[in-house]
C-alpha cells in the first residue's frame, strides 16, 4: 500500500475529541483484529482522502451538463470521469455512478424496467440471493412478485452439488413467465455463468439483470467472467472486491440508459454524493492496473488455500470449495450444536471478524443460522498469502474447538494481534504501528 503518511485526516479532529477517539478505536479494531466479512475491503489511501474532500458541499441534482444547480462545471467533469472510466472498465454501454448503495441500486433497475406487479425471478436469500432480490422483509417484495430459484441438494458425491440449479431456474421461468431474471448472489462461492441465465431469459423473453456486487472487482481483473456482455443490466457495489468507497452503480446497455437514469434520479434518489463519485472514480483507476489484476488473482487464489484448510479442520466448505473470494461454511458436521451465532460471537472474541450466514437448506433462522460466510478480499489487500490463510483456518478451528476456555482464547487472540500488527492495512497517522 502507499506509505505516504496523512497525519491531518485525525488532527482536523482535535476539536470533537468524541468522533475523533472513535475513528481512532475503529482504525484499531481493523488494523489488530482479521477483516474477513466477504463484503469488505481495505480502500486505498486515494479513495479515502478523495472522500473526504470539498466535493461534500456541492448539490448536483441531476446529470453532468443538466443540472438542475449553478456551480457545477468542476463536479460535471468528475461524474464524466467516474463514469466513463466504469465504462471502459467493464467495456459497457453506460454507466450511472450515483447510486448511493448496491440495494438503490437494484431498485433503481426494478423501477427502470417493470411495472408494479410485474414478475421477478431471482435467488432464494437461504440459498444465497440478496434481501433486494425479493425477500418478504425487503421493500422489493412489496412492489414486485418475485418468485425464487434455488441451488441443488448437498451431495457429497456429486461436482455440481449446491451449485445454482439451472433446471429449476429454466422449469421456473417457463412456469411463472417473469419480466426480469436476477443472476447474482451474495453468499455463492462459485462462478456464475451469466450465458446459461441468458439463454433462459431469451427463451422466455425475460430481461435480464446481474448483480455482481460481490464479485465486482474479480471481474474487472479478469479472474471471473464478466456479465455485461450478456446482461440488459448489471448492478454492482463499488466497496468489495472492487477495493473502493462505499456506494453502488449501474451498467446498462444503450437501450436501457435513459431508464436507468431516470429511476436512480428523480426517481430514487436526490443530491449525488460527488465526493464519494470522486473516490470512486479513483477506485475504477486503480482496478484497471495490472496490479489489480494480480490482486484479484490472489484473493481467489488465497480463499481457495483458506477453504481447503478450513475443510483440513473439520469446517465444511459448501459447495466443497470457492472459485471466489468467498466461503460459505457449514458448522453442522464440526459441531452440530454450534451456531453461527455462537460461533460469530466466540470469533469476534478473538479477533476474528466474519457474519454468521445461513446454508442452503439451513434448519436454523436466518439470526442464528448453521453456517458462516467469509472473504479473502480485505486481507489480501493488506498482503496476507497462503501461510497467512492456512494459520487463520488454524486458529479459528482452534478457538471454535475451545470456545469455553478464556486462557486458550487469549492465546489465540494475542496471535491474531501479531499476525495483523505484520500486514497493517494502512500506515498509523499517529506515527503509532499496532503493537
Ligand atoms: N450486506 C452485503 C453483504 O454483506 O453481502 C450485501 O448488501
Amino acid at each position: 500500500m502507499d506509505e505516504t503518511v496523512n497525519p491531518s485526516r485525525l488532527a482536523s479532529l482535535a476539536g470533537d475529541p468524541e468522533v475523533a477517539s472513535l475513528v481512532e478505536q475503529e482504525f484499531d479494531r481493523q488494523s489488530r483484529s482479521l477483516q474477513l466479512i466477504a463484503s469488505e475491503n481495505f480502500t486505498s489511501e486515494a479513495v479515502l482522502e478523495a472522500t473526504g474532500t470539498v466535493l461534500t458541499n456541492k448539490y448536483s441534482e441531476g446529470y453532468p451538463h443538466r443540472r438542475y444547480y449553478g456551480g457545477n462545471r468542476v463536479i460535471d467533469e468528475v461524474e464524466d470521469l467516474a463514469r466513463n472510466r466504469l465504462a471502459a472498465l467493464f467495456g459497457a454501454d453506460h454507466a450511472n455512478v450515483q447510486p448511493h448503495a448496491g440495494a438503490a441500486a437494484n431498485l433503481a433497475v426494478y423501477q427502470a424496467l417493470l411495472d408494479p406487479g410485474d414478475t421477478v425471478l431471482a435467488m432464494r436469500l437461504d440459498h444465497g440471493g440478496h434481501l433486494t432480490h425479493g425477500s418478504p422483509a425487503s421493500i422489493t417484495s412489496k412492489f414486485w412478485r418475485f418468485v425464487d430459484y434455488g441451488v441443488t441438494p448437498r451431495d457429497d458425491e456429486s461436482p455440481s452439488s449446491e451449485r445454482i440449479d439451472f433446471d429449476e431456474v429454466r422449469d421456473r421461468a417457463k412456469s411463472e413467465r417473469p419480466r426480469l431474471i436476477v443472476a447474482g448472489a451474495t453468499a455463492y462461492p462459485r462462478v456464475i455463468d451469466a450465458e446459461q441465465f441468458r439463454e433462459i431469459a431469451d427463451e422466455v423473453g425475460a430481461l435480464l439483470m446481474f448483480d455482481m456486487a460481490h464479485v465486482a472487482g474479480l471481474v474487472a481483473g479478469g479472474v471471473h467472467p464478466s456479465p455485461v456482455p450478456h446482461a440488459d443490466v448489471v448492478t454492482l457495489t463499488t466497496h468489495k472486491t472492487l477495493r473502493g468507497p462505499r456506494g453502488g452503480a449501474i451498467l446498462s446497455c444503450a437501450e436501457h440508459a435513459k431508464a436507468i437514469d431516470s429511476a436512480v434520479f428523480p426517481g430514487l434518489q436526490g443530491g449525488p454524493l460527488e465526493h464519494v463519485i470522486a473516490a470512486k472514480a479513483v477506485a475504477f483507476k486503480e482496478a484497471a492496473t495490472p496490479a489489480f489484476a494480480q490482486y484479484a488473482r490472489d484473493v481467489v487464489a488465497n480463499a481457495a488455500v483458506l477453504g481447503a484448510a478450513l475443510a483440513d479442520e473439520g469446517i465444511r466448505p459448501v459447495t466443497g470449495g470457492t472459485d471466489n473470494h468467498l466461503l460459505l461454511v457449514d458448522l453442522r458436521d464440526f459441531d452440530p450444536k454450534l451456531t453461527g451465532k455462537e460461533a460469530q460471537e466466540v470469533l469476534d472474541l478473538a479477533g476474528i471478524t466474519l457474519n454468521r450466514n445461513q446454508i442452503p437448506g439451513d434448519p436454523r433462522s436466518p439470526f442464528v443460522t448453521s453456517g458462516l460466510r467469509l472473504g479473502s478480499a480485505a486481507e489480501t489487500t493488506a498482503g496476507m498469502g497462503a501461510d497467512e490463510m492456512r494459520e487463520i483456518a488454524s486458529l479459528l478451528g482452534r478457538s471454535l474447538r475451545n470456545r469455553g476456555d478464556a486462557a486458550a482464547q487469549d492465546v489465540i487472540r494475542d496471535r491474531v494481534r501479531t499476525l495483523c500488527g505484520a500486514f497493517p492495512p494502512y500506515p498509523d497517522p499517529r506515527g503509532v504501528r499496532p503493537a
